[in-house]
């Protein structure tokens, strides 16, 4: 799997490729990722990379000459290459996304800085629009790494042994239920005698059911798509009973 990251600030990148998994994925040869500095693409003597809205008001925005030229020079050896622009508009990242990016070669990411960028770029040159979340940053790049972490992670072979991704939370779209290791008693507080009872399968029902109950206080949204079995339909009619009647 290859990313193409086009930024301003390539230097913001460094430790977070050097990072243990992701690192050990590009030393493997699992993730290759480049980094193209957009302001190389700029011309004249002081690399101008933004300039004044036309129509007036507040801010900057990013030329589309540079862009253009630092996407034209990315070379595209796969068929199944796309070009994703981060961008507060876009489309909100879910793990459904995330799996489906992970299936293909090459993942070309441009990062916005300023208050935007040139809107023929995004007509012209762009597959698909990301945003990761409502909140504002200040460009495009953490973005970028959320989407690289969140995709490389689901590359077959970058994990490795050392966890498994199929039952990570979301997943099956329910939050997790909770987790406890050792001391058994950790500032007064024991851990569940279920989990210490050895029974596997209430083990499994405990678990279920926390994780149910978590989702329905924390995030209700989650049962719009989450794939609930039919025992999981009966633990959360319990819950709701329960609820009820308190
Ligand atoms: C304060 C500036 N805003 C005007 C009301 C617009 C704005 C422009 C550029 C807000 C943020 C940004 C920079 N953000 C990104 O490039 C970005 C982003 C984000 O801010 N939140 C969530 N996902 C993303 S993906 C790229």
């Amino acid at each position: 799997m290859r990313f193409d990251i086009l930024t301003l600030f390539p230097d913001l990148f460094s430790p977070f490729l050097r990072e243990s998994i992701l690192g050990r994925a590009v030393k493997s040869g699992l993730v290759d990722i480049r980094l193209t500095d957009i302001r190389s693409f700029a011309h004249g003597p002081h690399n101008v990379t933004d300039d004044r809205p036309y129509g007036g008001g507040n801010g900057m925005v990013m030329k589309p000459g540079p862009v253009y030229r630092a996407l034209q020079s990315i070379d595209r050896p796969h068929r199944d290459s796309l070009v994703i622009l981060l961008t507060p508009q876009g489309k909100p990242l879910e793990q459904s996304m995330a799996w489906e990016l992970a299936r293909r070669d090459q993942l070309i990411l441009i990062c916005g800085r300023y208050e935007g960028m040139d809107e023929r770029i995004r007509t012209s040159d762009v597959d698909l629009e990301l945003s990761i979340g409502d909140y504002v940053l200040s460009g495009g790049e953490l973005a970028a790494m959320v989407v690289i972490d969140a995709v490389s992670r689901l590359v077959p072979g970058v994990l490795g042994g050392e966890r498994s991704n199929l039952d990570d939370s979301f997943e099956d779209g329910l939050l997790e239920y909770p987790h406890y290791t050792r001391p058994r008693i950790f500032n007064g507080k024991e851990v569940p005698a279920v989990l210490l009872s050895g029974d596997h399968e209430k083990i499994r029902l405990w678990r279920r059911t926390e994780s149910l109950k978590r989702t329905l206080e924390r995030r209700p949204d989650l049962f719009k798509k989450a794939r609930l079995k039919e025992e999981d339909k009966a633990i959360l009619a319990k819950l709701k009973k329960k609820a009820d009647s308190s």
